[in-house]
């Protein structure tokens, strides 16, 4: 078990999902956004600021033993908005990490760094970047500073590219990239107590048979997804989709519809 979770994004939806799963991967957690939240656990300490703000994120990371990053910008926006937090943010991180015993990281990045593939196209985390969105993009940035933290300084990390994290479904693309909750809570429990983590690139994505995503560098991990987006059908029909969603390209793409926008826009 950790002594000190720092979970970064602490207000957002995925922070939201899976906090109340994390129990038992940490004695404490640290949890910080730069919005005001209210945290429900006495196991949680709270901490509001920027992470562009290099000196409040020493703060943050100085003792703790692991970092799940998951603060940021996390839809597409101008260029300027997705700089502090995605671009300086990452990196203060990272730089963090290293200065203060290296905790392990598990680094949010998204399915949107390959969004701009076919939805014909089945692709493992070998295939070249192929971004939908300047948010795309910042996350292939992230993605190099955690390799070359881990390749200069020895910063492990687990580099989990979320397709759909929420409780089910909410259209038909998400049948190809719903991430089931207990699934990412699980993955990171495994990434924080392997042995050796190395630095792997992971697609959080569910036993879905629809999925466009196979995972190749998971082997010394003691996780595989317990879920498939077909078993909540039982529950739900399956979402349909709009001749609005098929004009905009939802069933086009990995990244949905976010292809077919203009860059910059949400
Ligand atoms: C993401 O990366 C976004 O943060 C989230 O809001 C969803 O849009 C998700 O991808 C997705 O592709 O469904």
């Amino acid at each position: 078990m950790l002594e000190r979770l720092l979970v970064t994004g602490a207000a957002g939806g995925v922070a939201n999902l899976l906090r109340p799963r994390l129990v038992g991967v940490s004695k404490k957690f640290r949890l910080t956004d730069i919005r005001h939240f209210v945290s429900a656990s006495d196991l949680d300490e709270t901490m509001i600021g920027d992470l562009a703000d290099s000196a409040f994120v020493d703060q943050l990371v100085q003792g703790c033993d692991g970092i799940l990053h998951l603060g940021g910008v996390s839809t597409e926006q101008p260029f300027d908005e997705i700089l502090p937090a995605n671009i300086v943010g990452v990196y203060n991180i990272y730089r963090a990490a290293a200065k203060y015993d290296r905790p392990r990281v598990i680094f949010a990045s998204s399915n949107h760094v390959t969004g701009a593939y076919r939805t014909q196209e089945i692709i493992t985390p070998n295939d070249p970047f192929l971004p939908d969105s300047f948010y795309g993009a910042s996350k292939v940035f992230g993605e190099a500073v955690a390799k070359v933290f881990f390749v200069k300084e020895g910063v492990e990390s687990a580099i989990v590219r979320i397709g759909s994290c929420f409780e089910q479904p909410s259209d038909l693309r998400m049948m190809s990239t719903w991430f089931s909750p207990d699934d990412f809570a699980a993955l990171i429990k495994s990434c924080f107590t392997v042995e050796t983590l190395d630095c792997p690139t992971i697609f959080g994505v569910s036993n879905n048979a629809r999925s466009f995503w196979r995972n190749t560098e998971i082997s010394h991990l003691d996780w595989h997804s317990e879920a498939r987006v077909e078993d909540l059908l039982g529950s739900m029909n399956e979402p349909n989709v709009s001749p609005e969603e098929v004009a905009a390209g939802l069933m086009d793409y990995h990244g949905g519809t976010w292809v077919k926008r203009p860059l910059g826009t949400g």
